[in-house]
Order: C-alpha cells, then structure tokens, then sequence
C-alpha cells in the first residue's frame, strides 16, 4: 500500500444530505477529506490541512493513532458484536472501571450510549427517575441555560438555549425554564482564562426556584465551558455558586462535559479542575477520541442507589441503546485511555495554555476582532458581524482558513478553536500565522 490518497471526488454529491451544513454552497465548492494523519487532514486536492479543532471537538490524541485503530481491529476480529440487554462483554466493564477512576469522587457508575446527545437524554431521564424512585415525582422540571448546546434530540434541544436549533421543532418538552447565560462582553470582553465578574449570574436559578418552586424542579443542566455558542468560559466562583444553589433546593447538577471531557481543559474533566463535582456528567466525543461513536453518563453513587432499590431481577433503570458499551467502542475507549494516560494528554493542555493564552491574544486589534476568549486548549475570536449578515464574516473566514491549509470552527460569527492535545508550539505558531493572514484580508 502506498500513502498516496486512492480516494479523489466522488461523481455524485447529491444523495447525501449533510449535517448542520449549507448542502448547496458545499456542492458547489466540496471540502473533501480523504486521510488523516496526526495533526493534519488531507484533502482531496492533496494539501495538507492544519486540524485547528480535533474534528470536531473529539480527536484529542491526533488522528489516526496506530494504538487505537489496531485494539479496533483486533476486537472486530474477536467479539463484533454483543447484546447490550441482560448481557454483558468484559471489555464494556473494564472501561466503566477505568473510566470512573478518572472521575472524582463518589462518581463510580457509568452508563454507555453513543454520543454526545443520547448521553444528555440520558442524563435527563436519569434525573426525572430519580427523583421519582425516590418519592419526589413532583420534581419533572428540567433547568437548561440560555446559549447552552446538549445536543440535538428533543431532551438536548429543549433544554438547550441555541435558537436555530429550536425555533423550528415544534413545543419541545414541557415543563422546561432556563437560567440566563454568563457571557457579558462589557465587564469581561478580552479576558485572558477565567472572567473576573459574572458569579452572580447563578443566582438566576434563585429565581427560577421562587418562580416554580423547588419541589417541582428535578435537574440543572449546564456545560462548565459553553463550546457550541461561542466558548464562554464560566465567571470565577460562578460554577461553585450553582453547586451551592442546587444543594440548597435539593436539585440535581448536571454537568455536560461533552468537549470539556478527556483533556481539553488540561485534566481529565472540568469538574475536577474547577472542583465542583456535579451528580451528573455527561460525555462523548474524545471517550474514543471519535474513532468510534461512544457516549458516557457518569452518576454520583446517591444517584445510582436510587435505581438499586427494587426486586433484584427486575429491570433498574428502562433506558438503553442497542449499541450501548459495543465491544469495538469499547475496545476503542481502553487503547484510547492507553494513548492518553501513556502521553500525559489529560494535562497537557494545561502545559501548553499559557502558550496557546498569549499566542490567541495576539490577535486583539486585527480587523473586526471585538472579543478573545481561552481555557486550556479551547480559543475563541468574536468577530463584528456584518451588519444585516450575521455569521457571513465567520464564514468567510472559515473559507479563507480552508484554502490557506487550516481547519477552524465558526459559530455565529466566533471563530472556535480546540486543536488536538498533542500540538506542538511551533503548530501553535503555524495556526495563528494562517489565522492572522485570514483576518486580515477579511471584509
Ligand atoms: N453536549 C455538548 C456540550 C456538545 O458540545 C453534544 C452535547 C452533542 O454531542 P453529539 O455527539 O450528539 O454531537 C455536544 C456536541 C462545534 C460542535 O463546532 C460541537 C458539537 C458537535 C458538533 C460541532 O461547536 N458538540
């Protein structure tokens, strides 16, 4: 076999309808990835494009690595397939075990789905049923915050503040509220890391607590980094402050730890760097380092004894997924552990953010940049929309970044970035010398 790439444009782009993606301006002008290889994509025009945003949000420990894709094979090879239902594979409880060792404290149960979205679901059901296990079935409402992505099923969508993503779909769930989001430019537009003021803004839940009533109120749910609506970083004592608020009233957290899983943010999980520990974690993405679709739900032990209360062998918990802990998912998940723990990967964003800090910030001043916001290996630049054409400068830029050989992320009109955790600086220096050429040659 040979490196050169076999794959060149496929004859017909039209059968597939594509994900969150303007189908026709991409059929018009196709991004077409063919390989992968460490930090880089190959495109089908055969360069090289620097991976600015792991994938998306997932590939933390770089594409393609041998460790992951030969345990794949190898599991293919020996158990394809087994039933999630009333039976069981080794390698699914090997990975639970792993997995919540990484946890913090009094977290030691975990429940696999498939993605990000299945495992907030999850989440939300696992909270209506606790409450209820527990004789406090009046607790059905779900807590969500303004510009809070969960995914995009109905439970992740309702309880989610993205406007695009629900303006369309109909009522949602009922008995939905949400808090106000933290993002406030005119105390904190610029910060470097964590913003100094915004703390108080958990107490909106007070509100929605007087407005309800605590005992009709079951779950917050929350990113710790807000990634999809822009990267906000929580306020200092901000993520503490709802802990407190929660504790008070009785309601369970939940934190959606989708990307700020598995490294991102220089430790294993954003709970244990900002230390506050949720009852609820939700996970997907870097779990495989996106190899293979896996999720992950991750309850405290209250929680999980909730559901251990009834007959023995009667069914704890009526929730699940045929491909809930598949054996090749699973078998991805432990090489993927391997990669990282034998790399120092869950703290290697920690290593590199004072780093990736000064180089992002070195952007303030080009043209339209009104914002720069960081955290470990996460970067946002906010840029002016143009007026009446909100999100075209961003991608414009997006565009631009493609073709000079850089792989970014827009949403709205911020740019994001979460590069692999195995950047090097002198990548770091590559991806905002091409960022900087885009901006500003920008309209
Ligand atoms: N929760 C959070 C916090 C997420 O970021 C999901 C749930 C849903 O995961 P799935 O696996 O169902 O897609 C996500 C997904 C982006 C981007 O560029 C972010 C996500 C997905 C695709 C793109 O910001 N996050």
């Amino acid at each position: 076999m040979t490196d050169a790439p076999e794959t060149t444009m496929p004859n017909d782009l039209s059968a597939f309808w594509m994900p969150f993606t303007a189908n026709r301006q991409f059929k018009q002008k196709p991004r077409m990835l063919i390989r992968a290889d460490g930090m880089h994509y190959t495109s089908s025009d055969n360069r090289q494009i620097l991976d600015g945003t792991a994938g998306l949000w997932c590939v933390n420990a770089g594409h393609r690595r041998k460790e992951i894709t030969e345990a794949v094979a190898r599991q293919l090879d020996e158990l394809d397939y087994a039933p999630a239902f009333q039976m069981g594979h080794p390698r699914i409880f090997e990975l639970a075990a792993r997995l919540v060792n990484l946890m913090p404290e009094g977290i030691n149960h975990a429940f696999f789905t498939n993605s990000g979205s299945e495992s907030v679901e999850t989440s939300l059901k696992m909270a209506l049923a606790y409450h209820r296990a527990r004789g406090e079935g009046s607790r059905f409402r779900l807590i969500g915050r303004e510009r809070g992505y969960h995914g995009v099923n109905f439970g992740g969508i309702s309880v989610g503040g993205m406007v695009a993503n629900r303006k369309m779909f109909g009522t949602l769930l009922t008995g939905v509220d949400h808090i106000r989001h933290t993002h406030d430019p005119e105390r904190n537009a610029f910060t470097k890391g964590q913003p100094e003021y915004g703390a108080e803004f958990a107490d909106d839940l007070e509100r929605l607590v007087a407005l309800h009533d605590a005992s009709t109120i079951a779950a917050v749910i929350v990113e710790p980094i807000a990634g999809s609506t822009g990267v906000l970083i929580p306020p200092r004592g901000y993520l503490q402050r709802l802990r407190d608020i929660c504790d008070r009233h009785g309601i369970l957290l939940i934190f959606d730890e989708v990307i700020t899983g598995f490294g991102r943010v220089g430790a294993p999980f954003a709970s244990e760097l900002f230390d506050v520990t949720p009852d609820i974690i939700t996970t997907a993405k870097g779990l495989t380092n996106g190899v293979v679709p896996m999720g992950a739900v991750f309850v405290r032990d209250h929680v999980h004894e909730a559901f251990m209360q009834g007959p023995d062998d009667v069914i704890d918990f009526f929730h699940g997924y045929t491909y809930s802990g598949n054996p090749v998912a699973a078998a991805a998940g432990l090489a993927c552990l391997d990669v990282y723990i034998r790399e120092n990967l869950f703290t290697r964003a920690a290593e590199l953010a004072g780093y990736w800090q000064d180089a992002l910030h070195g952007l303030k001043g080009l043209p339209h940049v009104i914002d720069i916001r960081n955290f470990g290996l996460i970067g946002a630049i906010e840029l002016e929309p143009i007026a009446d054409k909100p999100t075209k400068r961003a991608f414009s830029a997006f565009l631009a970044a493609y073709d000079e050989g850089l792989m970014i992320r827009t949403t709205g009109d911020t740019i994001a970035l979460s590069p692999p955790l195995i950047i090097e600086r002198q990548e770091i220096d590559k991806l905002f010398d091409i960022l900087t050429g885009v901006l500003k040659n920008l309209d």
